[in-house]
């Protein structure tokens, strides 16, 4: 079934195989609008625009452009408008990793199945690479502005708004009330070699990894017009897929293998980190990731009136992913 027969509305299953080519089809899409927004390596400070693009582009599952999407879609939002966020969360995403990946940080070689930037481009271009990316990733948002001057004058002024919305929250979702801020409390709790009370880490999770998942769904809902009462709807499934999307990461750190994941396992036992699977072991956090999940599957139904069957399977994929 193609996805322009299961319009709003409709709440036919796909099946695996069909999803998986979707699925595909999705990720190449993602690909060209993503490297449409990249800039151009030219100029005496084509270095960090090389490290910038080489981050970018080593891969990845674009989970949190797709989320953007496929949310602004759930609304019956307008694509166009979607695709600067889309390109922009996966620089705000990829700037998280290159500069996680740093020595000060965790001091990881691999990423993506690939040099981490550092490694290729030297220490300092690592910092400045994840910097511009970050700054890259507000000034791409504003392309929706352009975007918005083409649509009749009684929607600008409601699109502008929209806009301003969707960047206030992935400002939010990723500063120091979100990604940066989980990060902090891991960085530390790491430094000091603290055994985490399940309320920190908690804490840690909903902020570090959660967050930018919410800013996704959240930013893709408010351009396409969802309601108050909606956004914090979409908040609350965000941020179980979130949770359990990290317990998950943490089972493939002790399960899977580098060439599957590509880049290095055990590395939270490296680190000395205490995670899910420290507290629970591995088979209560699959109980744990099976639960959460379906929690927030089903608040994703209970949506009135707004289905989207690529994006349920699309959580269900991510939860249950192996790499
Ligand atoms: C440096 C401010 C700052 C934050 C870093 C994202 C992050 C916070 C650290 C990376 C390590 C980690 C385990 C983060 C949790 C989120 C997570 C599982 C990231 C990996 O996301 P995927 O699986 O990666 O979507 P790809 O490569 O597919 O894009």
């Amino acid at each position: 079934m193609k996805r322009a027969e299961m319009g709003r509305g409709t709440v036919n299953k796909w099946d695996q195989k069909e999803f998986k080519q979707e699925l595909c089809r999705c990720t190449e899409k993602m690909e060209t609008i993503i490297q449409a927004y990249l800039p151009k390596e030219e100029g005496f400070q084509r270095t960090v625009l090389e490290a910038m693009n080489y981050s970018v582009l080593a891969g990845g599952k674009r989970l949190r452009p797709m989320l953007l999407l496929e949310s602004c879609r759930l609304f019956g939002g307008d694509e166009r408008l979607a695709e600067p966020f889309m390109a922009a969360i996966e620089m705000i995403h990829t700037y998280s990793l290159v500069h996680d990946d740093l020595p000060a940080m965790d001091n990881d070689e691999f990423r993506r199945g690939k040099q981490t930037t550092h490694i290729r481009y030297g220490h300092a271009m690592g910092i400045l690479a994840g910097d511009a990316l970050l700054n890259y990733a507000f000034e791409t948002m504003t392309e929706a502005v352009e975007i918005a001057k083409h649509l009749p004058v009684e929607e600008y002024y409601t699109t502008l708004e929209r806009i301003l919305q969707a960047q206030r929250i992935l400002a939010r979702k990723s500063g120091i009330y979100g990604m940066v801020g989980g990060q902090t409390v891991d960085v530390e709790a790491t430094e000091k070699q603290e055994r985490l009370t399940q309320e920190k880490l908690d804490f840690i999770y909903r902020l570090k990894t959660g967050a930018l998942i919410e800013g996704a769904m959240m930013a893709g809902a408010v351009l396409a017009g969802a309601s108050p009462d909606e956004l914090v709807k979409m908040e609350g499934i965000a941020s179980k897929v979130g949770l359990a999307f990290q317990i998950q990461d943490d089972i493939l750190d002790v399960t899977s293998t580098v060439e599957v994941l590509g880049k290095p396992v055990f590395s939270d036992e490296r680190n000395q980190k205490t995670t899910y699977v420290t507290y629970r072991g591995v088979d209560e956090c699959r109980r744990l990731v099976e639960e959460i999940s379906g929690e927030a599957l089903k608040e994703l139904s209970a949506l009135d009136g707004h289905q989207n069957e690529f994006l349920r399977q699309l959580l269900i994929w991510l939860i249950s992913r192996e790499k």
